[in-house]
């Protein structure tokens, strides 16, 4: 694949059922991208080393899946200037009210984009860093488009079982 142009990163690979579905939707895009496993807690140095280095090695925004105390996106948004889009992720005893809260009460000064719990909040992660990218690529643009047109044609096709 080409230069991965958007990061993908997630708290744990057992996050990577949701998460995928961010790497699902930037696949079909043909946006770049990279998968990684970066924990707040348990990598500290990881995390900041990679949020350091994101923009220098050519990242243009962070997609950043984390559950219960998800300090993953924050910390991220904290020690780069790159766009991070936070994914809650579902969780086990709070399915994800936890994983939310974190990444949405950010202390202002700090932003961090942050998306639905669980799969639909990562495909519109990763659909929102592809519109981030097509402000500057014509081409991402049109499939961007041409997502959208399809969507459109398969809800006016829907039809109700019982109503024939
Ligand atoms: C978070 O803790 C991860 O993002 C994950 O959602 C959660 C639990 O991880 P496991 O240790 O159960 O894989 O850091």
């Amino acid at each position: 694949m080409a230069q991965p142009l958007v990061g993908v990163v997630m708290g744990s690979n057992s996050d990577w059922e949701v998460m995928r579905h961010a790497a699902g939707q930037l696949r079909v895009l043909g946006v770049p991208f990279e998968l990684r496993v970066v924990s707040a807690h348990r990598t500290p140095d990881l995390l900041f080393q990679y949020a350091e280095t994101a923009a220098s090695r050519g990242l243009r925004c962070i997609i950043a899946g984390a559950g219960g105390a998800a300090h993953l996106p924050g910390m991220l948004a904290a020690k780069t200037l790159l766009p991070v889009l936070g994914v809650p992720i579902p969780s086990r005893y709070l399915k994800g009210m936890d994983s939310l809260l974190s990444i949405v009460q950010m202390p202002k000064g700090v932003p961090v984009a942050t998306f639905a719990i669980g799969e639909a909040g990562a495909a519109n992660a990763a659909l929102f860093a592809a519109a981030l990218l097509a402000a500057g690529d014509g081409e991402l643009a049109v499939r961007l488009q041409a997502f959208r047109a399809e969507q459109e044609a398969a809800v006016l096709a829907m039809s109700i079982p019982e109503e024939g």
